[in-house]
């Protein structure tokens, strides 16, 4: 199983502030993940936590593009964490590998035709609107039916639009437009979302449904839940931390 670890280079995500500091600290913490043994470096410009607003198009392409050819040099596989095709598309010609698109083709009309033509992975998430007011979507009648019924239909339009089957990865959406209740009902159906017959992945790293007021108290439930997944056959995680996730995937 891989472990894809999180690099948000976001404002809020490093505790300096101040651009030139947060490429700075960005390199740092990618460059230890690669010491770490991280498979994949998630390289996101834009914060999708619940009420987020959305970051203008040049400030996510300022923010990830100079971090992803940086960390590319020093030999990193990179996924772009972004919903826009303009941004995907510079941040694979910057050395970046892999499309993580939170939306699932969605967002932006042209992201799925784009990820076609740059004939990458493409990781597509189930995601029911914007994360600005997500949690008033947390509806369903069979949360996990309702969410492999979504995620099928975003796997036909990837199809459609040219995607490779063998370059599709699905991720059931930990935390996005979900409640507590939902987000566990999925991790306990994983095995059904594994059986739709495409790598899974599962990124539930420090999200509310583990329990806690700070996301830092969550990081031992995150690590259990890595461990319950290792053996559900499914293709990788998405964590902030990537030691501890390697070594109990080792154990
Ligand atoms: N979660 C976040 C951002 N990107 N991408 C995928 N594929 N799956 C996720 O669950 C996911 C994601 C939000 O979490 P963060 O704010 O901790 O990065």
């Amino acid at each position: 199983m891989i472990v894809m670890g999180i690099l948000n280079v976001t404002p809020d995500s490093f505790a300096d502030g101040g651009r030139h500091n947060d490429f700075d600290s960005a390199i740092a913490r990618g460059l230890e993940m690669i010491t770490e043994g991280v498979d994949i470096i998630d390289i996101g410009g834009e914060s999708t936590k619940p009420g987020a607003e959305r970051v203008p198009e040049s400030e996510e392409f300022d923010r990830v593009i100079p971090v992803i050819k940086e960390l590319a040099k020093a030999g990193a596989r990179i996924s772009i964490d972004t919903m826009r095709a303009s941004t995907a598309k510079a941040a694979i010609e910057a050395g970046a590998q892999i499309i993580n698109d939170v939306s699932g083709g969605l967002a932006d009309p042209a992201m799925l035709t784009t990820a076609a033509q740059l004939d990458v992975p493409y990781i597509a998430m189930h995601w029911r609107g914007h994360s600005k007011d997500m949690n008033s979507r947390a509806h369903y009648g069979d949360v996990v039916k309702d969410v492999i019924s979504e995620l099928q239909e975003r796997v036909s339009a990837a199809l459609d639009a040219g995607i490779k089957k063998d370059k599709l990865i699905i991720d059931p959406g930990i935390g996005f437009a979900k409640d507590i209740h939902h987000n566990w009902e999925i991790i306990d159906s994983i095995d059904q979302f594994v059986a739709l017959g495409y790598p899974v992945l599962v990124g539930g790293s420090r999200k509310r449904f583990l329990g806690g007021d700070n996301p830092d108290e969550r990081e031992a439930a995150t690590i259990e839940l890595t461990k319950r997944l290792s053996t559900s056959g499914i293709w990788g995680v998405r964590v902030h931390s990537v030691k501890p996730h390697k070594e109990v995937l080792k154990a």
